[in-house]
């Protein structure tokens, strides 16, 4: 048994849950923040079958991918001129670690 231990950007949180749960996976969501940046992220705990991790990351890659958004930048220029265009920012993506479960108990 692996325990996969996936962080996971905010915006993203919510497809990954759902997408996880609809795959039959028992999952857990911790609030968490990174330590870089101080923005919350989620890190989401799943405990499966050797043979299904590489479904768990298909789908946590599948629900976050990184990609590219436009967001409004205004710079300030000479003689109190004001310059307004969007910048390409990389938004998503995940950290996965994949662990081994030296004992898994329900009591
Ligand atoms: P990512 O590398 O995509 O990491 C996103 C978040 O994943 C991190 O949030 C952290 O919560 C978690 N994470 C990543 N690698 C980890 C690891 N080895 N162990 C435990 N948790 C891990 P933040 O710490 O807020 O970092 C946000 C982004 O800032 C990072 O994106 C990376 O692009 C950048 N970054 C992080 N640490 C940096 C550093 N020391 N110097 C420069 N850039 C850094």
């Amino acid at each position: 048994m692996k325990l996969v231990m996936a962080v996971v950007g905010s915006d993203d949180s919510g497809n990954v849950a759902a997408a996880l749960t609809k795959g039959g996976f028992a999952v857990t969501k911790l609030a968490t923040t990174g330590g870089f940046l101080k923005s919350g992220n989620t890190t989401f705990i799943v405990g499966t079958d050797d043979d299904k991790v590489d479904q768990v990351i298909d789908i946590i890659a599948k629900q976050s991918r990184r990609r590219t958004q436009l967001v409004p930048n205004t710079t300030t220029m000479d003689m109190g001129m004001y310059s307004a265009y969007p910048v390409e920012v990389t938004v998503g993506g995940s950290t996965i670690f994949v662990l081994d479960v030296e004992r898994f108990e329900k009591v």
